[in-house]
């Protein structure tokens, strides 16, 4: 069975790409809202709304676990679909935490994110139940998925919005600095040359691949098969340049794309 895998729009092939590179043997199903995206504005029960609608989506597709990519939803409505789940479910958010605990020495942590994401302080809940003496500084980023999407992923403009964004959490002392969600990771390069040598970057994508091939191995949930696996894409909407977009994110081609109407 496919590992089923969702995000708003198409941020989450972020994490399919991580997923692919850490488990090239397993099937994966991705849902992607394009139609409805960006979720990084809206309200927390609508995200639940649309959330829920989503899982039971790839539930009906018999996956044997869920992973929520998108860390918008994943930190307003990871319960919403733990609730409804019968299978296992991973989101990002607890993924990300995991990797800056286990990143930072000096136990200062930066987050940036959507405004929701941020506004949910659900990074600092994660980091701190696990790891209590963290202290996080956190800063939405609401102009950088445009950039992302724009393509500009190393432009002066994007270079002096990272800078802008950072300076406060610069300012404290952090020696880490987690990507919340799934855009940044295609910014790593802008954004290490931004916070400096100093502080190390914590791809939340990189991280829950690896708590995903963790668990599969845990649970006795890999794919026996050693063959070359299947990947289906399915999204509400194709709009202009999903194309490219698409596979700039995902770092390869793009096929098997399903439209839905919903
Ligand atoms: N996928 C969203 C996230 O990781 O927060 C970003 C896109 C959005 O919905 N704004």
């Amino acid at each position: 069975n496919p590992i089923g895998v969702f995000d708003s729009g198409v941020g989450g092939l972020t994490v399919v790409r991580a997923l692919m590179e850490r488990l090239p043997f397993e099937n994966i199903v991705y849902f992607g809202d394009t139609a409805r995206v960006p979720y990084g504005v809206k309200s927390v029960e609508t995200i639940a709304h649309y959330t829920t609608q989503i899982a039971e989506f790839l539930l009906a597709k018999e996956v044997k676990l869920l992973v929520v990519a998108c860390n918008t939803m994943a930190a307003v409505a990871s319960q919403v679909v733990k609730d409804l789940s019968p299978v296992p479910v991973l989101d990002v958010i607890d993924a990300g935490a995991l990797g800056a605990i286990a990143t930072t020495a000096k136990k200062q942590v930066g987050v940036i994110g959507t405004p929701t994401t941020i506004n949910s302080n659900a990074y600092a809940r994660a980091i701190h139940q696990y790891e209590p003496e963290v202290r996080i500084f956190s800063q939405a980023c609401p102009l950088l998925v445009p950039l992302v999407e724009e393509g500009w992923l190393d432009h002066p403009v994007t270079r002096l919005t990272a800078q802008e964004y950072l300076k406060p959490v610069l300012a404290q002392d952090i020696d880490t600095l987690v990507l919340g969600c799934t855009h940044y990771p295609l910014l790593k390069p802008l954004l290490q040359d931004v916070v400096g040598p100093g502080v190390r970057l914590v791809d939340s994508a990189e991280a829950m691949a690896e708590e995903t091939a963790a668990l599969l191995t845990e649970m006795n949930l890999s794919n026996p098969q050693r063959t070359a696996p299947h990947y289906d894409f399915f999204v509400t909407d194709v709009p202009l340049r999903f194309q490219t977009i698409g596979e700039r994110f995902l770092g390869r081609t793009l096929s098997n794309v399903h439209v839905v109407k919903w």
